[in-house]
């Protein structure tokens, strides 16, 4: 049985996706723990009505970024996690806490990466005129939003789209993408090779979706 560390910082509709795809496939895993850097991420309540464990990390009770992720660590290796899976987290993690979870930590981040890194991704991609977008799973590494990419979805971007139209429609497949991708490092079947991610079952690394 492996253990499943979530980070969230608010709705948690990702972490939603992972607790049911892990019980519904019978996944050699479990949830350990769901850990928030807020205190009123509702994304918690969901998790505690599952009997899953929480704990808060309140980034504001840190004077600097060192403190906060050691103590994050600190709270998360509590859980002894095999994969640490950010799902909406929302502070960016020092290269020493990313290392510490090199090749266990991933991240979903809202754009075709390398497009968009950072915030405010779906406004972006209108602004630019991109006539698609998506989302990426990828492992974490120091750089931001840019490590080795597992698994990508796109979806239109229609015209008139407003920001939260379009968030709307990749979120939806934010949730069949990423639950796929956990699996699959759940399970060992992804191999990286100079920064290229493959999948050893030859399971699809891509989607498209209309709606
Ligand atoms: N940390 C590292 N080192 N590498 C990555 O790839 C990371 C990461 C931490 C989070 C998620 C990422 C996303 O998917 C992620 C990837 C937060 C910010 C940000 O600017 C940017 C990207 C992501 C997450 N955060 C502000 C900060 O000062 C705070 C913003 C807020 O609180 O609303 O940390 O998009
Ligand atoms: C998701 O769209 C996720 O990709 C994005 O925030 C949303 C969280 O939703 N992540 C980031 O922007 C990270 N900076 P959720 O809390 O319902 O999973």
């Amino acid at each position: 049985m492996k253990n499943i560390v979530i980070l969230i910082s608010g709705r948690g509709s990702n972490m939603e996706a992972i607790v049911r795809a892990c019980a519904a496939q019978g996944w050699p895993a479990r949830i350990a723990a769901v850990i928030s850097n807020k205190p009123d991420a509702s994304g918690l309540a969901f998790a505690a009505e599952h009997g899953i464990a929480t704990a808060t990390v309140e980034h504001k009770q840190f004077a600097t970024r060192e403190a906060f992720d050691a103590e994050l660590a600190r709270v998360i290796d509590g859980f002894a996690p095999d994969v640490v899976v950010l799902a909406g987290f929302m502070r960016i993690l020092t290269a020493g806490f990313v290392q510490h979870y090199a090749g266990r930590l991933v991240n979903i981040h809202p754009s075709l990466l390398p497009a968009f890194p950072g915030l405010h991704t779906h406004q972006r991609a209108i602004d630019a005129g991109c006539k698609l977008a998506g989302a990426t799973v990828h492992f974490v590494t120091p750089e931001l939003d840019h490590g080795p990419i597992i698994l990508q979805a796109a979806v239109p971007v229609r015209p008139g789209d407003s920001e939260g139209e379009l968030a709307a429609r990749v979120l939806r497949q934010e949730h069949q993408i990423y639950p796929r991708a956990v699996r699959w490092l759940v399970e060992g079947t992804l191999h990286v090779e100079r920064g290229i991610v493959t999948q050893t079952e030859g399971e699809s690394q891509l989607a498209y979706a209309a709606d």
